[in-house]
Formats: C-alpha cells, structure tokens, sequence
C-alpha cells in the first residue's frame, strides 16, 4: 500500500544542438513536463510529457500537459493505493479523457515508484518483461540543408553511434524533397538505412508519386505521408506502393492500431508512448502489431532523459523490434538533465538495469532550466 504525499509538475526547456526542421516547425528548444510523486515513505517517480512544437504536432501542448495532471490527475492519484500502477491508471481512465502524454507522464512515474519499491526495472513490469539489454538508435538528420546533413551522418557513422537515419520532409516540393533524400541516400550508400517522416504533409495524390520516386532512390521507410485518419487512403497507399509504410499519427493507442491493422493501412508501426497513452498502452498496440504482422519501430516525441528511458523500457520487452528505435531525444538537446547522460555506443543505447526507470536527475541543470524558476530565456 502506498499513498501519494506530495506531488511537482513543472516544464522545462533545453535548446537544441541545432535547429530541427520538421514540416510543421522548427525547434530550437524542447519543451519537457517533467512530474515527480513523492509517496508517504519517501519513495519518490519522475515522469515526462513531451510534445514537439507547441500545438503543431498533437492536441496537447506543454502548458495543457501539466494543466490536465495537476487540476485533474492528481487530485485523482489522491485516493488511490499508487502501488498499484494498473488499478489506479484505470480509474484516472474513468474520469480522463484522451490526454494520453498527461496520463503517460503519470503512469511513468507510478512504475517508476512501483519499480524502485520492488526492486526492478521497469521493463520487468511490462508485457512478459525484459528481452533485450540494448537497442538499435537511428538519428534524425534535420538540418534543413542536404551537405550539412549529409557532413552529420558521415560523422555520426564515423563515431558508431548511428547507422538509421531518419530524414523530415513534406516542407518542400515533392520533387525537391526526393533529390534532397536521393543525395543522402547516394552519399551514405550501404553503410545507412535512409527513411523519411512527412508528418502527414503530403496529400494522398502526392504520396502516391513522392512514395514510388523515394522508392527508386533508394529509401527504406516512408513514415505518416498523408494525414493520420485518413486510414482508407492509408490502405490505399500500402498496398499500391513497393516502399513500406509506417504508422506515427495515425496511432493513438490499441483502439487505432486494431483500425489500422484491420484496414491494413500500414507495415510498420511507430510505437510511441505519449501518443499510445502510457506504457502499458503501448505493449499492447506493439501486441496488436506483432499478431498483424506489421512491424515495429520504437518512436520518441524527442523526450528527453526520462521519457526516452521510459520508452527503452518498453521496447526493451519486444523480442520483435525489426526496424530499430530512434531514441535519441536526450542527444539533440545542449544539456542532459540526468546526472548520469544515457549510454549511447555501438550505434545502440544500452537500456538502464537499476530499480525502477534506473535513472537521477542532475538537480542543479533542472533547477537551471525549469520555466518557473529561471530560464526566461526561451520564452
Ligand atoms: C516524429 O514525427 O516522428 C521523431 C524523430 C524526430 O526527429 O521527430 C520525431 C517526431
Ligand atoms: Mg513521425
């Protein structure tokens, strides 16, 4: 039995190495909530809610985030047994709606809790548990600029920290995007997988043809060309396209993974937990995939250290992860706010072993960059 004493929620904001061209923003910084719950024998979770871009990515920006957990979650989480992760995530459910980065970023920090009372990691509370130690990290080349991506990924494959990239398009013409990815891909010849994210910007018509033009030069993965809900033409696309398909936008939790595989709308699945609803959620939409035969990639919302751990946690359960993860959140930003940064090598991130998410802050760095403190800067 564990009861909740005390409770912060509060944002934080870390510029990035550089700037991040997506087709519906340009980061400069990452926005992280960050929810730390403290019970009533001092055994102390974090969670993360991480969004990218405001309200340009998802329906929750940062400030909604950290609304939703502090005027509906908590007061919720107060007359809960919090030990129990699963009964108490189902009755925020009852009185919740949607919201699934508020309700992850909570359901993070119980396991988190619940990990750290029982002495495991937290992969070892999820689906049958843990079945890998490391993971596959691609990195996403984003510069806006083709020579200055491709100068990233020779240096990135120079220093085995990656060999997936992941190029954003759906900004430009079609066109002028398949020449940008088709010298990357010339570029890095075998020794990379090149995919690309157009974060739904695309029509379907435009897909059809930008699909079939990425395909001859060499792309593996084309990742949420059209918008999200328009499964049909999703379907469409799948099978009428010789490159793969994979699922982002589209999937927001086990409900939309069962829509989408029924429509066979898509051969890949990016797992996400935010956008899934938690941690739990996502296991089963990676269940949900697997038993459809689509295969899974393991997604990030660009979090930083705790949802990126959070995320390892989960993907680390899944004996099927065939096309990798991208995990590499905590990377693009100039400060790791953890006291020990993540262990990135052998173009893999090695997934934490202590109790719980295995990981600490670095107090003085959050304290830097928390928004209510002192970090005007960005804002
Ligand atoms: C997305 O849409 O997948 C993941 C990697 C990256 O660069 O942006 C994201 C979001
Ligand atoms: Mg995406």
């Amino acid at each position: 039995m564990a009861m909740l004493d005390h409770a912060d929620t509060f944002i934080v904001d870390v510029p990035t190495i550089r700037p991040h061209v997506l087709a519906m923003a340009t980061m400069h910084a990452q926005t992280m909530v960050i929810v730390r719950l403290v019970d009533a024998d001092g055994v102390d979770g974090v969670g993360e809610g991480t969004t990218i871009g405001g309200l340009s990515y998802g329906e929750e920006s940062p400030e909604s985030i950290k609304s939703a957990i502090d005027t509906y979650i908590l007061p919720i989480l107060r007359h809960c047994d919090i030990a129990c992760v699963a009964a108490t995530m189902a009755k925020v459910e009852k009185s919740v709606r949607g919201n699934h980065f508020a309700k992850c970023a909570v359901e993070t920090a119980l396991l988190d809790m619940a990990g750290k009372r029982l002495g495991v990691p937290v992969s070892e509370l999820i689906g049958g548990g843990r079945v890998r130690d490391s993971l596959p990290v691609a990195w996403t080349l984003a510069s806006g600029d083709t020579a200055r991506d491709i100068a990233e990924g020779e240096e990135m494959l120079d220093r085995r920290r990656h060999r997936i990239f992941k190029l954003k398009i759906g900004k430009r013409e079609v066109r002028d995007d398949v020449a940008h990815v088709g010298a990357i891909c010339k570029a890095l010849g075998d020794r990379a997988s090149v995919r690309v994210d157009v974060n739904q910007n695309w029509t379907e018509a435009q897909a059809r043809i930008g699909m079939a033009m990425l395909h001859d030069v060499g792309c593996d993965l084309v990742e949420q060309p059209i918008a999200g809900d328009a499964i049909a033409a999703m379907a469409r696309l799948s099978k009428g396209q010789p490159i793969p398909l994979m699922a982002d936008e589209a999937l927001n939790g086990p409900r939309s993974a069962m829509r989408i595989a029924s429509a066979h709308a898509a051969s890949v699945f990016a797992l996400k937990i935010a956008q899934s609803g938690g941690l739990f959620a996502t296991a089963d939409v990676a269940a949900i995939g697997t038993a459809a035969g689509i295969g899974l990639y393991g997604g990030t919302m660009l979090e930083g250290g705790v949802g990126t751990v959070a995320s390892a946690h989960v993907f680390a359960t899944l004996p099927d992860l065939a096309w990798g993860t991208e995990l590499f959140g905590p990377l693009l930003q100039t400060e790791d706010i953890l006291r020990e940064p993540l262990g990135y090598a052998d173009f893999s991130l090695a997934v934490p072993t202590g109790a719980g998410l295995g990981i600490a802050f670095d107090e003085d760095k959050l304290a830097f960059f928390r928004r209510d403190r002192t970090s005007p800067i960005l804002h």
